[in-house]
């Protein structure tokens, strides 16, 4: 039994069109009117194939097909529509569209599993609009209060819960879900591992540890010209000093740690005003906790100590934190027999990306599967991945699907 990759593509380049850029890929923040139209779209296609459709109180989207033994704990597919500013079209998506041909090819065939599938559409995955990420996995699986989720604000002061509100995805909490027996979900791998080894799918074991910080400095804005450099306190001159110090710890601590600041913003930001406020993020990974911890302590004590130095004040906000995430043994070995009964290449890895698997991991026993980045890329407009092994890797999820939700 084989998916039918015309159909998904189809769908994918419909998907594609919703917070479309100029360039090819997308901008489809979470709870914009262009994440609304992939919704909407995305629940017409489940209607259509006869799933029940559901929308619990973050928003995220559950379509429900019925197994023989309806009260069986159901097995879960699924992964997000957001994106990051320009990001990539296949980030989420083919996880999102894997999962319903999944479904979509047992149809086709007239096949019934023991236990009920559902599918989902987990919301905020990306943490781009609203910080932290995975929000919607992050409430249903008690990692957030809805008070939490719901206040989180955007760059122009707008609430998630009044966004949820206004795009009509603002569901209710009986619909979240009941027990699993397991979850799974497709994703592209975003980075260069199994393009460069040649292989085709990559059976992910867990999810490297992840912390964001947001660093802010205070110095005195004052004009460019006739202040004396002596008398400056100046926070964007600290906030250079300690990124570029951020850069040197990712060598230090070594062991696979990646550093990136990827947000700054200064204020006034005028060309003739010497800074007197610069804001930026840290973003901090590791396979192991013991060194984030480590780099978390270290970070602290180069900015205290530039921060001295060049006579400014500062405040560290820890973001977000999730330790790192080890998948369920026997799913993961699930994912891996289904691989090898169809002959694909592979290896066992570690995601380097956040998923919402990192959070369902708490609550159920969770399983990934990889397919290559081209060059490696995402997060970008340029992000792809090869078709043939899309094809791959959703016919394993089939499989590792049947697997684990058993046919009578
Ligand atoms: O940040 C991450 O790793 C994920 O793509 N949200
Ligand atoms: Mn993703
Ligand atoms: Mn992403």
């Amino acid at each position: 039994m084989d998916i039918n990759l015309s159909r998904m593509l189809e769908r994918f380049n419909t998907l594609a069109r919703f917070g479309a850029t100029e360039r090819g890929g997308l901008s489809r923040l979470a709870l914009s009117d262009a994440d609304k139209e992939a919704r909407d779209q995305f629940v017409s296609w489940l209607i259509e194939a006869g799933l029940a459709v559901r929308v619990d109180d973050a928003g995220n989207i559950y379509g429900r097909r019925e197994g023989t033994n309806s009260v069986a704990p159901a097995v879960l597919m699924g992964s997000h529509l957001d994106t990051v500013y320009k990001g990539g079209r296949f980030d989420g998506v083919i996880g999102v569209l894997g999962a319903f041909e999944v479904v979509e090819t047992l149809n086709d065939y007239g096949v019934q599993t023991r236990a009920p599938l559902e599918l989902v559409v987990f919301t905020n995955e990306e943490g781009a609009r609203f910080q932290p990420a995975l929000l919607g996995s992050g409430l249903i699986t008690g990692y957030f209060t809805r008070d939490f989720v719901y206040s989180r604000r955007d760059q122009d002061g707008k609430t998630f819960g009044e966004e949820l509100e206004r795009i009509g995805y603002k569901g209710k909490e009986e619909n979240r879900p009941g027990p699993l027996e397991a979850y799974l979900e497709l994703h592209v791998e975003q980075g260069p591992v199994l393009e460069a080894e040649g292989l085709s799918v990559g059976v992910v074991e867990g999810i490297q540890g992840m912390v964001w910080l947001k660093v802010t400095i205070w110095g005195d804005a004052d004009h460019a010209g006739p202040t004396p450099m002596e008398m400056r306190r100046d926070s964007m001159v600290a906030a250079a000093r300690i990124i570029s110090r951020v850069r040197e710890l990712s060598y230090q601590l070594g062991k696979g740690t990646v550093t990136t600041v990827g947000h700054l913003c200064l204020e006034p930001n005028i060309v003739n005003v010497i800074p007197g406020k610069t804001v930026f993020t840290i973003d901090m990974r590791n396979p192991r906790d013991e060194i984030i911890e480590q780099g978390i302590s270290a970070v602290k004590e180069i900015i205290a100590r530039i921060c001295e130095n060049e006579k400014v004040s500062y405040m560290i906000d820890e973001l977000w934190r999730v330790g790192a995430t080890s998948f369920d043994l026997r799913v993961v070995q699930t994912v891996e027999d289904s691989v090898r009964e169809r002959g694909y290449s592979y290896k066992r890895m570690i995601s380097g990306a956040g998923h919402d698997a990192q959070y369902m991991a708490r609550v159920t026993p969770v399983g990934m599967i990889f397919v290559p980045s081209i060059g490696g890329k995402s997060h970008t407009e340029e992000e792809a991945a090869p078709w043939d092994d899309i094809e791959r890797g959703v016919n394993v999820l089939l499989t590792s699907a049947l697997k684990l939700a058993g046919i009578d």
